[in-house]
């Protein structure tokens, strides 16, 4: 029998670019599911994942990767566990420029307490050439009050070689 296959799930708050990243990565033409947004829509963010988003990738060894994205509204929580589940690694994009990121920090590491505390999460933080300028030590220091200890890097969603690097991050601490 084949070993399962990878499963990596982006998540994190809405504008953050979980659908973004995994457009990057994807060498299949994502399947999204975006619909018109009913609460928090702005003026640059009309829409939002409201169920999943799905793509694949092939590894140099020829393993293929399942992409999933999480919906970001809250309310779709209950979808977000269910994308997840046997996930081998969460990326966890939040985004610098939110109101509190600390906040959806502790949200979306208590959502996924298990894979946090195995190690099995990275963390990336997009926009952060926007004006809210929280450097990525305030990120450690909010994870190390939690007791976790987890990478951490500055990306920009809409940067290939950004997620790729948040990919192997996470391959190389589930290594261990
Ligand atoms: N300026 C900036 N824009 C970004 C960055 N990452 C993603 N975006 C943009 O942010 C918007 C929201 O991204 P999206 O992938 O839809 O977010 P999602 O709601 O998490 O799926 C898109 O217009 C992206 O192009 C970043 O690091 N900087
Ligand atoms: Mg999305």
């Amino acid at each position: 029998m084949n070993p399962a296959p990878i499963k990596l799930v982006f998540t994190g708050p809405v504008g953050s670019g979980k659908t973004t990243a995994l457009h990057q990565l994807s060498e299949i033409t994502p399947v999204v599911t975006e619909q018109a947004m009913t609460v928090g829509a702005t003026v640059n963010k009309t829409t939002t994942t409201v169920a999943l988003d799905y793509g694949e990738v092939t590894l140099e060894n020829g393993e293929k990767v399942l992409l999933f994205g999480t919906p970001g509204q809250r309310y779709y929580d209950y979808m977000c566990k269910i994308v997840a589940q046997g996930a081998t690694g969460i990326m966890l994009l939040l985004n610098n420029d939110n109101a509190d990121p600390q906040n959806d920090l502790a949200y979306f590491t208590e959502l996924f307490a298990d894979h946090a505390k195995r190690g099995a999460m990275v963390l990336g933080i997009t926009h952060t050439e926007g004006a809210r300028n929280n450097p990525l030590q305030r990120y450690h220091a909010w994870l190390s009050d939690r007791g976790y200890m987890l990478p951490v890097f500055a990306v920009d969603a809409r940067n290939r070689d950004d997620v790729i690097l948040m990919v192997e991050a996470l391959a190389a601490s589930l290594e261990y």
